[in-house]
């Protein structure tokens, strides 16, 4: 196996050069963190790029999720999805609550707001969906829900970086959103994370809360935690900035390319946007169904073999981990269509500097798998032949 290594995503990072002076400044100022002036410009110049009023920097995403529930009181039981990564159920359990998991739309892989109705008890206080792999819930159904039942929705927005819905962004809908700036997400600062909101009081009140609960230099009203982003990674989010636009623009071109060669497998469906007016294109989904020659799982080993490392996200379930499985709504009865997509999904390598002859090599080794296994099973092939 001679071929690099091709990981699921690759973090964009700016030319070294160009950081340099960030550090220099740091070094100079020796503000390391505490809400610094990094810290400060970065906030400003999210919301600008964002198109959001207010947003409050984290160290990481899952902290920001964790405060998120603080921040509005959030208690008793939480209705969510088991289609995510395991840290958006974590954060509830981390505030005591307990997550009610429902099922996703099929066809958007979202939580389905045809589902949230029958999941709501008097102990319900909020809706927690997730905008997965940056495609916007039905936001407006979801609302419609929360208002009735006067519950609040808190997005966890981690891979809804720069997605807009009907022209504005999608961090401006529900009570709260939460953004992950992992390594691995569209727009990254090494770790990080942001909740948005609407308004500057509670701003004020998840500043206070990410800083141990001080106002100030004698007074500490809330059980707070750390969950302070350091200079350091904010000033690299401000450097990122300035690459943003070309990096997603980069993405949009591999997930052309893709769509291009994959679409009409038999068998391979690739996962489509929501009708979000501005896409991020932070993942690239496939779902790999029994008319597929070969399993999801075989796929999987396949590209692996060949040094290709995509990845299932998100399989197992949330719901399938030991914490969660023994709650009622946890069963797989309840939850068909996640359950489903969690053992088709496959998602495949896309990040602005993957090069067009590594995406050659992931397009080729799907199709020659899809080929070889419908000879050998005697199948007609799904897809048209490609040089071996
Ligand atoms: N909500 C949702 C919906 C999320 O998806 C996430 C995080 C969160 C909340 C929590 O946000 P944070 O607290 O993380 O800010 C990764 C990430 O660690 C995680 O951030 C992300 N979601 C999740 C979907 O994926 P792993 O365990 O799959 O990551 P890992 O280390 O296997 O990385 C994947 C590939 O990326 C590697 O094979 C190579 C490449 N990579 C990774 C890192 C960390 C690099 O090239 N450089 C790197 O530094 O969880």
């Amino acid at each position: 196996m001679s071929d690099k290594p091709i990981y699921v995503t690759q973090p964009f990072l700016p030319p070294l050069a160009e950081f340099a002076p960030y550090l220099e400044q740091i070094w100079n100022s020796k503000v390391l963190t505490n809400g610094g002036p990094f810290h400060q410009q970065l906030e400003k110049a999210l919301c600008e790029y964002l198109g959001v009023d207010h947003i409050a920097l984290f160290s990481n995403g899952t902290l920001a999720l964790v405060t998120a529930l603080q921040s509005l009181r959030i208690t008793g039981e939480v209705i969510t999805t088991p289609y995510s990564f395991v840290a958006t159920a974590h954060s509830l359990l981390w505030n005591g609550i307990k997550p009610v998991f429902v099922d996703i739309d099929p066809r958007t892989l979202n939580l389905d707001p045809r589902q949230i109705e029958a999941a709501i008890t008097p102990q319900t206080t909020a809706i927690m969906p997730v905008h997965c792999y940056g495609h916007p819930c039905d936001v407006d159904a979801i609302q419609r829900i929360a208002d009735n039942y006067n519950l609040r929705v808190i997005y966890d927005a981690a891979h809804a970086f720069g997605v807009e819905h009907g022209g504005s962004s999608i961090l401006r809908t529900g009570d709260l959103s939460v953004l992950s700036f992992h390594a691995t997400k569209v727009f990254n600062t090494f770790e990080g994370g942001a909740i948005i909101c609407p308004d500057a009081k509670t701003k004020q009140r998840i500043d206070h809360l990410k800083n141990f609960g001080f106002v100030d230099e004698l007074t500490v009203v809330a059980p707070g935690i750390n969950g302070k982003m350091s200079e350091l990674n904010a000033s690299l989010g401000l450097l990122q900035l300035k690459h943003i636009d070309r990096a997603i623009e980069r993405r949009k071109e591999i997930d052309a390319i893709y769509r291009s060669q994959l679409d009409g497998i038999k068998g391979l469906k690739c996962v489509q946007d929501t009708g979000e007016s501005r896409q991020n294109h932070s993942y690239f989904p496939i779902l790999i169904d029994s008319e597929f020659p070969i399993s999801r799982d075989d796929l999987y080993d396949v590209l692996k073999k060949h040094n290709i490392y995509a990845r299932r996200y998100f399989y197992p379930l949330i719901s399938e981990f030991p914490m969660y499985r023994g709650l009622p709504s946890a069963h797989a009865s309840n939850l068909p269509h996640a359950t489903a997509a969690s053992r088709q999904v496959l998602c495949l390598p896309i990040y602005p500097d993957l090069t067009g002859a590594d995406q050659a090599r992931v397009i080729k080794l799907v199709k020659a798998a899809a080929r070889r296994s419908a000879a050998k099973a005697g199948k007609a092939p799904t897809s048209p032949p490609v040089a071996a």
